[in-house]
């Protein structure tokens, strides 16, 4: 038996509404990896598309957190951030890449901020400068089309787009550090989307696609970077590893438009887990 693996997962908690932990948590545990997390804020919803949600700050815990780890000589096979709860948790996230980084591990950051060419209402534009400097200690960073024009300086564009402004903001995010880029919401006709991946030390680009399916769902980009990191952590490569993301997040989202489900309580990932062990060759 191998040894299992251990993941760090720094996300906010939000109730209702299926994203960030709640969505992390089951994934990766569901792919065999303890799951240690660190509630970044708890809110009672995510913030895409309700009103009235609390909203709890943990920035004073995240470093006491990291010190009662660190003395428990605990070690991670990766570090996987994402929504962070305010601006001051971008350097103390930094601070603890630094404190958790070692030979062969991953550090993994999904810069969430922005989707659909904005920043989410309650960043500022000085975020997005703080979480290139966070992109610059990672190993992988998985931004959607947004939050990579934002990192790298280049207009939003809506798709379809042409190859090479996909090549162009990989490149330009592989430049920020990263050795490998995932880009989310890739798509060049209005048939199929998925995701570009890079790995800027082989220069090889490959895009991964899948049938398109129009509306906007809430919390994919945690089901995708979740479902990537599983699958890297079960010993794929970046290209399968993506493969594997691209067709659970989609096989999630066609389930929960065939349920006509509201967009902002998020997609139908549980009843693709069986599916997505299998992938794995975990069951
Ligand atoms: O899925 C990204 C995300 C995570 N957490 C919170 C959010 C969002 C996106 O809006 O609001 C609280």
């Amino acid at each position: 038996m191998p040894r299992q693996k251990r993941v760090a997962a720094i996300h906010d908690i939000s109730g209702f509404g299926k994203c960030s932990l709640t969505v992390a948590l089951p994934i990766l545990s569901a792919a065999g990896i303890e799951t240690a997390v660190m509630p970044t804020a708890v809110l009672s919803t995510h913030t895409g598309g309700f009103t009235g949600y609390t909203y709890r700050d943990l920035t004073g815990d995240l470093r006491p957190f990291a010190q009662h780890w660190k003395s428990l000589n605990l070690k991670f096979d990766a570090l996987y951030s994402g929504f962070l709860g305010s601006f001051e948790q971008l350097d103390i996230t930094g601070e603890i890449f630094d404190d958790f980084k070692e030979a062969g591990n991953i550090i993994l950051v999904d810069p969430v901020m922005a989707d659909n060419g904005e920043l989410y209402k309650i960043f500022s534009p000085e975020f997005a400068v703080g979480m290139k400097k966070l992109c610059a200690k990672a190993d992988i960073v998985i931004p959607n089309i947004t939050e990579a024009s934002l990192l790298v300086g280049e207009p939003y564009r809506p798709g379809p787009y042409a190859k090479g402004y996909i090549d162009l903001l990989l490149k330009k995010l592989g430049d920020i550090g990263p050795r490998q880029v995932v880009l989310t919401g890739t798509f060049f006709d209005e048939k199929e989307l998925g995701a570009a991946a890079y790995d800027r030390e082989t220069g090889s680009i490959s895009y991964l696609l899948a049938d398109r399916i129009d509306g906007y769902y809430h919390g994919t980009g945690d089901v995708f970077g979740s479902a990537l990191l599983a699958a890297l952590l079960n010993n794929f490569d970046l290209q399968q590893a993506t493969k594997i993301a691209v067709g659970y997040t989609t096989a999630s989202i066609r389930r929960t438009l065939a349920a006509k489900t509201d967009i902002r309580f998020g997609v139908d990932f549980e009843n693709g887990i069986p599916q997505l062990i299998k992938e794995l060759k975990l069951g």
